[in-house]
């Protein structure tokens, strides 16, 4: 069995202002398969390889409702094969999905959440799995006995309630520039939110909010999480307002180093 294993989740229905993330699985594969890299991560595993990368392919999207049901049967699929699952959404709605369906293979762990919004929203438009939601969820479910937030930069005073009310561990642009950086111990479940990214460097987001990460930033934060990754999300590319595929790029890159990270701490 490869290290890790791909799901595309195309689905954005729960978008609140953008469509287009449900076209972003199909378009990091063809940034990652794309003859202009090579098949290594910055450390010289090569990721590009059976040993270390599968794919389950997209699940099938039916209808606008959520896809808990179909989330659930892929990502424990992967798990019950001992592979890791590297999701590519979708709209960040999808996350709680993914991380309900690990929660019941693996406790505990920590989540590493790289995003410019904190998702922390008791519901949006009247909508509680709405992608301004997922971690609300997550949080008052329990899912996770962590969550770690990083990037962020578009709170309301009401977020700002929800984090305190969630003990939610937050590290804002402004504390990021100041030189504060997570600790994470132990396995860790990342999700990375592409709008984390300064829209400079990543004009495909349906959300661009300005001031953020840069690739390189977000690449570092991948190599240096210490413990095992017990599944990963990657999710808000929105191909339909990127440039030339370079967001795509950018995240096709993502997948290599967390395949790498998974790859490095595989049994
Ligand atoms: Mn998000």
């Amino acid at each position: 069995m490869p290290s890790a294993t791909l799901i595309g989740v195309p689905y954005d229905a729960k978008s609140s202002y953008a469509r287009g993330p449900a076209l972003a699985p199909d378009a990091i594969r063809a940034a990652l398969w794309s003859q202009s890299g090579n098949r290594f991560s910055e450390g010289l595993i090569e990721v590009l390889s059976p040993d270390h990368l599968g794919d389950y392919g997209n699940i099938a999207i039916e209808s606008e409702d959520y896809p808990l049901l179909a989330i659930e049967n892929a990502v424990s699929l992967v798990l019950n094969r001992s592979s890791i699952p590297l999701v590519l959404g979708g709209d960040h709605s999808i996350t709680y999905g993914v991380v309900r369906t690990v929660a019941r293979a693996v406790q505990p762990f920590t989540i590493l959440h790289l995003d410019a919004h904190n998702d922390l929203h008791d519901s949006f438009a009247g909508d509680r799995l709405s992608h301004a939601s997922p971690f609300a969820r997550i949080m008052e479910e329990r899912l996770t006995a962590r969550l770690v937030q990083v990037g962020i930069r578009c709170l309301t005073p009401n977020q700002r309630d929800q984090a305190n009310r969630f003990a939610v561990q937050m590290i804002d642009m402004t504390s990021w520039t100041a030189g504060r950086r997570p600790e994470i111990e132990g396995p860790c479940y990342l999700s990375l939110d592409m709008d984390v990214l300064d829209p400079a460097f990543a004009p495909g987001l349906s959300h661009r909010e300005p001031g953020g990460l840069s690739p390189r930033d977000v690449i570092g934060l991948i190599q240096s999480i210490p413990g095992p990754l017990v599944a990963a999300d990657i999710v808000e590319l929105n191909p339909v307002r990127d440039w030339d595929g370079i967001t795509a790029l950018v995240a096709a890159r993502f997948v290599k180093e967390v395949v790498s990270r998974i790859a490095s701490s595989a049994r």
